[in-house]
């Protein structure tokens, strides 16, 4: 029996930004990735996280990118965790922990998600240059710690090796992808993962 594709719609406008994003946590097979955040690395990176987590993701962002790429790489990620929060709904029969490593080329990363209710990042990239691209490499930690307190859930994600900024960035949102999906597919109980009952 199919299960029901878990899904979210977030809008959300502030002065800063203004965003419309669709999740389908569930596309292994027709999966549709649309990403304009206005900064070309972010896209790249989005994209690649929708990918290798099987998700498809539409996602807009019309941001005040005249100021520098803060608001949008922040707010992006915040409607992201939104988005992936309400998709996931109460967290009943799904593994719960996630964890993956992701080579590209020399860099090597490893994600490590619980998905958790508790909101909490751990996260060192060790990135050495300024920017890649237009996006500001200090944004990217940010982004992971963004979304994972707008989503609730406990995010560790280490880069372990590589000297290329744009490979080690691009390895760490591919095992953060890899780890989600783990941790997010399903059992086949109704099972809420947690001795306390509760998530
Ligand atoms: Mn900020």
């Amino acid at each position: 029996m199919a299960e029901e594709a878990r899904t979210a719609t977030v809008n959300r406008k502030t002065n800063e930004t203004d965003i419309q994003l669709t999740l389908n946590l569930d596309s292994k097979f027709d999966q549709k990735i649309e990403v304009h955040t206005g900064i070309g690395f972010l896209d790249h990176m989005y994209h690649a996280l929708a990918k290798h987590g099987g998700w498809s993701l539409t996602l807009h962002c019309d941001g005040d990118l005249h100021i520098d790429d803060h608001h949008s790489a922040e707010d992006t990620a915040i409607a992201l965790g939104m988005a992936f929060k309400q998709a996931l709904g109460t967290p009943r029969g799904i593994k719960r922990f996630g964890s993956a490593y992701c080579p590209l080329d020399e860099a090597l990363s490893r994600s490590v998600v619980d998905i958790s209710g508790r909101p909490y990042a751990c996260i060192d990239l060790g990135l050495k240059r300024e920017m890649i691209g237009t996006l500001s490499t200090e944004m990217i930690p940010h982004v992971f710690e963004s979304f994972a307190t707008a989503a609730g859930i406990t995010l560790h994600v280490d880069v372990l090796k590589g000297f290329n900024d744009h490979h080690r960035a691009e390895s760490a949102f591919k095992s953060l992808a890899v780890a989600i999906k783990e941790a997010i597919s399903r059992t086949g109980t109704n099972d809420i993962p947690s001795t306390k009952g509760v998530l």
